[in-house]
């Protein structure tokens, strides 16, 4: 709002012109980039204001560079037309945004705050709930306290460490925390069994000499002397089990709580805190989908997060396990992993109650039904349907976990809305510890869907989803998130919804299962007895109820993509794009993994649209002959053979999607080494550098994006090297730790809040979706 008076003047009759242009049409509202574009159109009729109009876009830092010819919209933002205004919603850098109103009459310009942009943007589509001074408005933000938060984009997403430099800041300047310290250590026990210290060290002073005297006891003993040789005198000066296994690894504990208890640092902190023996239970829910160890993939409503979640299981067993034994303890930690038991499981387990998870020792799925007036559901339902069954199933799951677990678990994770609900709603009930991974929020996968929820509500439910993300991600007590994409606001007035600089939340990112998923290259691991099946499915020019369509020329590259066939995926899309482009049609095939044939034959309602356009389209480009259709696929070890089979034709892989928050299937395939084209609208933006570990498409730019992926192609032809070269790919973990207990009073106000906001309005969003029945007649969803 500084600057922009000034950059309005410096053109001010050209401004004057484009505003004008802008509100021609009434009330409306845009996205930048689309904005953008009405901008060139118009401007192409005006060439030489162009160039002032980058600049001016160029001093609030929105465009890359002032050439006509090539110009990028940077920063995402969108901008909302009543006129005679025009509000613009700026985001200079992730977790930042900034409002302003300009007037096209007089170029005028206010800064306007979140609430006021708000009401305005509200004004493009119901002026009476915009107007209403008692319209609902929540405000987590006035449940913040005095936990600090982070200021800096490039810091969010590193909650952990910043937290760590927060304790220490805290114990270095009052007594008292450390004393909480201390009663937070007391607390410390595993079913009841004591564990690091008892009451006789219930002060930070008897804690201090005690950990001098032991440190000096251990040092002269050697280091691997087992704990049990010294742990009756442990004891008698107040030290219970945890501490290490071995001397050594009991030294350094108490060598670094003895630094922190005298001269707090960060680095001591982490290590201490993360050595601490509480969790020994975890219970992850997942509710949705098809749920199982096999045959679900690819079935509605089921695709990475299975991946995700049993690849988690198997990483956390063997963490903890090993922690354990590096405590000195010999408990055994259970996980269960918590979903929806489907009595019509369609050949799938997922009718089992209790399965063990496999290639662990201590981990189990428990599958829960869904229980409606009329008994238990026996048919899947669409994830976007789901939220009226959620409550009844949080009270029979909370049961049965506490069954099966015979205690109550140390943490609860959740993923994705429905299971994050429900892990919210456990966690308040048992408080205990809560985790919530966020790696699909729907708010930015439907473009607009915030402010067209109730248009889209009858069909997607928005406002339960965003009511319910709200209400885990201010309950949570860290958050994971795969990339730093993330959005707020919406149904209500969204003061102040998710705050991303809060330090709970942590950016760790899926990887791909390296026994499955390696590169091409490794030619004895291959699983080689998959070849000829690979060969059928690729080359055979059949068409049967797997595949269709065939390979004319196999001598091509292939350009591969793979995935469930929602709307937001766009593989009509890319096939499109493919169809359009005879460049790109000379150079390569295409192969399609995904959905089925018979559109009468899916339940799932965008499932259906997606699979008749993409027959329509394989007519009105005669694409047979160039592109091979196989149905969604459900064995993960084949298919990672098919993404090297794919890498062995010098292809590509391609996820065109109008938005993806992560996509494994991006992994996977970099993993395999197949160079990857990514949409550049989401998290798989931030896993690829464009042209150097894959490329970057725009998936609202059809032309352009495939004139990209014909480039490559064509440079592959004249340089044989580059395609070894972009073969190359790379992927971060950050792993996440657990604060809590010693932030308790203030959670408790939040939590009384967020209760309060579940019950008035969550509860009465859910009342009006329908409850399904199973005497409703069924179609049989493809396996
Ligand atoms: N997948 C599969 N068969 C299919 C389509 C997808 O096995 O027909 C797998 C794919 O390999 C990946 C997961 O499903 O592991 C999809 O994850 P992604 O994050 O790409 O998308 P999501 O389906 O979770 O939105
Ligand atoms: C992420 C997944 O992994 C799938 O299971 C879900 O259905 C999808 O998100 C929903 O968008």
């Amino acid at each position: 709002a500084d600057n922009m008076p000034e950059a309005l003047r410096q053109s001010r009759y050209h401004m004057k012109r484009c505003f004008a242009k802008y509100i021609e049409k009434g009330k409306s509202r845009t996205r930048f980039n689309t904005f953008d574009r009405t901008l060139s159109a118009f401007l192409s009729q005006f060439f030489n204001i162009l160039h002032s109009i980058l600049i001016f876009l160029k001093h609030f830092d929105l465009v890359s560079c002032t050439d006509v010819n090539c110009f990028v919209v940077k920063s995402e933002q969108e901008a909302a037309v009543v006129p005679p205004h025009v509000a613009f919603a700026i985001r200079p850098s992730p977790g930042f945004w900034e409002y302003v109103k300009v007037s096209a009459n007089d170029l005028s310009v206010e800064g306007i705050s979140a609430t006021e942009y708000l009401k305005f943007k509200e004004m493009t589509v119901d002026e009476t709930w915009a107007n209403d001074e008692n319209a609902l408005e929540i405000d987590f933000g006035a449940m913040d306290f005095s936990f600090p938060h982070l200021t800096l984009s490039n810091s969010i997403g590193n909650g952990v460490s910043y937290i760590s430099k927060f304790l220490t800041s805290k114990l270095n300047s009052n007594t008292e925390s450390a004393q909480s310290l201390v009663d937070y250590l007391l607390s410390l026990n595993h079913q009841g069994e004591k564990l690091m210290i008892n009451e006789t060290l219930n002060t930070v002073s008897k804690l201090q000499t005690s950990l001098i005297v032991a440190e000096a006891a251990l040092s002269s003993l050697p280091k691997t002397t087992p704990y049990q040789s010294f742990e009756m005198r442990f004891k008698e000066w107040g030290f219970e089990k945890g501490w290490g296994d071995k001397a050594e690894r009991v030294q350094d504990t108490i060598h670094s709580l003895s630094e922190i208890l005298q001269a707090p640092d960060p680095l001591n902190m982490e290590i201490f805190f993360g050595r601490l023996p509480i969790i020994f239970n975890v219970v992850l829910f997942s509710v949705h989908g098809y749920f199982g160890q096999s045959d679900v993939l690819g079935m509605p409503d089921t695709g990475g997060q299975v991946v995700y979640v049993l690849d988690q299981v198997v990483a956390l067993e063997e963490e903890l396990l090993l922690r354990i034994k590096q405590q000195g303890l010999n408990m055994k930690p259970q996980i269960l992993v918590v979903t929806r038991l489907i009595p019509d499981a369609k050949g799938t387990k997922c009718n089992q109650e209790l399965e063990p998870v496999m290639n662990t020792k201590h981990s189990h799925i428990l599958r829960v039904p869904f229980r409606t007036e009329n008994g238990i559901l026996r048919q899947w339902v669409s994830r976007f349907d789901i939220y009226p069954y959620l409550e009844k199933f949080t009270q029979e799951a909370s049961k049965k976990i506490i069954e099966v677990m015979e205690g109550k678990p140390d943490l609860i994770v959740g993923n994705y809305t429905d299971g994050n609900l429900v892990a919210s709603l456990m966690a308040s009930k048992l408080d205990t510890t809560l985790g919530t991974i966020a790696h699909a929020l729907e708010k930015t996968k439907y473009e607009d869907s915030d402010i067209k929820w109730k248009e889209l509500d009858s069909k997607y439910h928005f406002s339960c989803q965003f009511t319910a993300d709200l209400i885990a991600m201010n309950t949570a007590d860290f958050i994971i998130t795969s990339t730093t994409k993330k959005s707020q606001e919406g149904l209500y007035r969204m003061v102040s919804g998710i705050n991303v600089f809060d330090p709970k939340f942590n950016i760790a990112s899926p990887g791909a299962d390296q026994t499955v998923y390696f590169p091409y290259t490794e030619k004895q691991k291959r699983f080689t007895t998959f070849r000829p099946a690979i060969e059928e499915l690729l080359f055979s020019k059949v068409d049967n109820d797997e595949h269709i369509g065939y390979l004319e020329d196999r001598k091509k590259p292939i350009i591969f993509s793979m995935a469930r066939f929602d709307i937001v995926k766009n593989i009509t899309g890319l096939t499109e794009w493919y169809g359009k482009n005879k460049r790109l049609r000379n150079l390569v095939n295409l192969v399609i993994v995904g959905g089925f044939f018979d559109p009468s034959k899916s339940k799932d309602r965008e499932e259906a649209a997606e699979i008749k356009k993409m027959h329509m389209l394989i007519e009105k480009y005669q694409l047979k002959g160039q592109i091979r259709w196989i149905a969604a696929q459900t064995d993960r070890r084949r298919n990672s053979e098919l993404y090297r089979s794919i890498a062995d034709t010098k292809g590509a892989f391609v996820q065109p999607a109008l938005y993806e928050a992560f996509g494994l299937t991006v992994i996977e395939a970099m993993t395999c080494g197949l160079p990857t084209f990514v949409t550049n609208q989401g998290g798989p933006a931030e896993i690829i550098l464009d042209r150097i570990s894959g490329f970057h498409i725009d998936p609202n730019n059809g032309d352009e994006s495939s004139d990209k992926i014909a480039d490559f192609f064509q440079k592959c032809k004249e340089d044989t090297e580059y395609w070894n070269r972009i073969s190359v790919q790379g992927l971060q973990r950050i792993n996440e730790c657990f604060w809590r207990q010693l932030y308790k009073s203030q959670k408790q106000a939040r939590g009384t809040y967020i209760q309060t906001f579940y019950n008035l309005q969550f509860r009465n969003l859910v009342k009006n979706l329908a409850i399904k029945s199973d005497e409703t007649p069924k179609q049989e969803p493809k396996q």
